[in-house]
């Protein structure tokens, strides 16, 4: 074959055959070999390219007896590359199947792919993450978490957000010192941050409205389906917003991201059994409720909580069974939430604060308010909560020029992806999950 002849076939991504009128079109792929089935004079193949899977076959007789023998010999994720003729058909997973004209198996497996159609433990798939991810789950999840993030982002660059960026390695805490971890900064004590959030609050009044997309770090001893030790936080600061506002930009990014997920994600939202239905009901305005409220609903005394204790994960998840769709708990004590919180004119005891919680037993994944914005006010609770000034002192100083009312959030994108794929578990909503007994792989 020439190369002019060659520069004319079509490379369409897997997505795109299986997506397009693509019948009787010849088309060259390249990807991995999910599954493999020889039967008789024909080879099966499941061909995966990151973006979909095809059912491909390899006739005896079609191809050289070489060729043929190179395809029935190779082994489950060996890569190869094919061409051939898309024919739409029914039986075909997918309703097309690409009949082999010519390829070969350029890298094949050199072992047993060690994940099998069958039955494995979690930890086993853990300790296999750097080839689990291969699944079509895990590309599922991926592909939706990429599309939520680029989403998010357009939804901030399209409303006057700029992205920043600032530290991991920080010298003060910002969630409470009881999740941090310590790193040693050459002769220093350092931390990994929990949030940007006090680097935030310093650049609202150089850019106006900002968010980011960083990891943050938290040392959560418990081993919960909810928390990991390392997390991808998107996060938000604006100047001049309160409880209120920074509640309506939550609800707007959280409703456009999933319209967008709708639109560019419905097979890997169908294959979680997330359906159509679910995701409508995701718009503004989203339900409020009080912590005095949610107390009120989940029945204290069985809840396990008195007024005053931040909500844990039993009881969120006895709130979320009176909501179908995401609500916010707002005016939580001032002893349930760090230090910056601003506490409410009206209540000085509750603070302007607000969690988003999603429905179906998953709870919070966004948490936020409004911040102190006077000097006085901020130094107060600083004190009050035992914590040194000498640390805070550049935070401090923010509050000595033009320190204006202004609020923020933080999404936990893993929580946001579990919730919205159904997972069961936190840990599947990252590629390489950190968890407090797993760094490896
Ligand atoms: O501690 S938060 O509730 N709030 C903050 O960090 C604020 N400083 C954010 C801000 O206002 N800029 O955490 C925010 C979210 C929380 O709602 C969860 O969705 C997520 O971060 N989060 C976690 N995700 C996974 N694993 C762990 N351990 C975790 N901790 C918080």
């Amino acid at each position: 074959m020439g190369d002019q002849e060659l520069a004319r076939i079509e490379e369409p991504r897997v997505r795109e055959i299986l997506k397009g009128d693509y019948d009787g079109r010849r088309v060259h792929i390249r990807g991995w070999l999910q599954n493999t089935r020889p039967s008789g004079g024909i080879v099966f193949l499941h061909v995966r390219d990151g973006s979909g899977v095809v059912q491909s076959t390899v006739r005896k007789g079609s191809v050289p007896d070489k060729v043929f023998e190179e395809f029935r010999s190779a082994g489950i994720e060996s890569a190869v590359e094919l061409e051939g003729i898309v024919k739409n058909d029914p039986r075909a997973p997918g309703g097309k199947e690409l009949q082999v004209e010519s390829g070969h198996v350029p890298y094949p497996a050199r072992e047993e792919f060690p994940i099998a159609k069958k039955f494995h433990g979690p930890e086993f798939l853990l300790d296999n993450r750097h080839l689990y991810i291969r699944s079509d789950k895990m590309r599922a999840i991926l592909q939706v978490r990429s599309k939520f993030l680029s989403a998010a982002r357009k939804w901030f660059d399209t409303h006057g957000y700029t992205e920043v960026q600032v530290p991991t390695l920080i010298t003060a805490a910002v969630e409470g010192g009881s999740t941090l971890f310590e790193v040693k900064y050459f002769e220093e004590k350092a931390y990994l941050t929990q949030s940007w959030q006090l680097y935030a609050e310093a650049m609202i009044a150089s850019v106006g409205p900002i968010y980011t997309v960083a990891p943050s770090f938290r040392a959560e001893k418990s081993r919960t389906r909810r928390h990991l030790t390392e997390y991808w936080h998107v996060e938000a600061e604006a100047p001049w917003k309160g409880l209120d506002e920074i509640m309506r930009v939550e609800e707007e990014l959280l409703s456009y991201a999933v319209a967008e997920l709708r639109k560019e994600s419905a097979p890997e939202l169908r294959l979680f059994g997330r359906s159509e239905e679910d995701l409508q009901k995701i718009k503004p305005p989203f339900p409020r409720i009080t912590y005095d409220k949610a107390l009120e609903m989940i029945d204290e005394e069985k809840a396990g909580v008195k007024w005053g204790d931040d909500l844990g994960y039993e009881q969120e998840k006895l709130l979320t069974v009176h909501f179908d769709r995401p609500f916010f708990v707002t005016h939580y004590p001032k002893k349930a939430k760090a230090f910056y919180h601003k506490p409410d004119p009206k209540n000085p005891e509750v603070t302007l604060s607000a969690d988003l919680l999603a429905p179906e037993g998953y709870g919070e994944i966004t948490g936020g308010g409004e911040r102190i914005a006077e000097y006085d006010a901020l130094m107060q609770r600083i004190r009050e909560e035992g914590m040194d000034p000498k640390s805070y002192e550049w935070y401090l100083d923010i509050r000595k020029f033009g320190s204006v009312p202004h609020a923020g959030f933080g999404l936990g994108l893993e929580r946001t992806v579990a919730w919205i794929c159904k997972l069961d578990h936190i840990r599947d909503a990252i590629a390489f999950p950190r968890l407090i007994n797993r760094i490896y792989p």
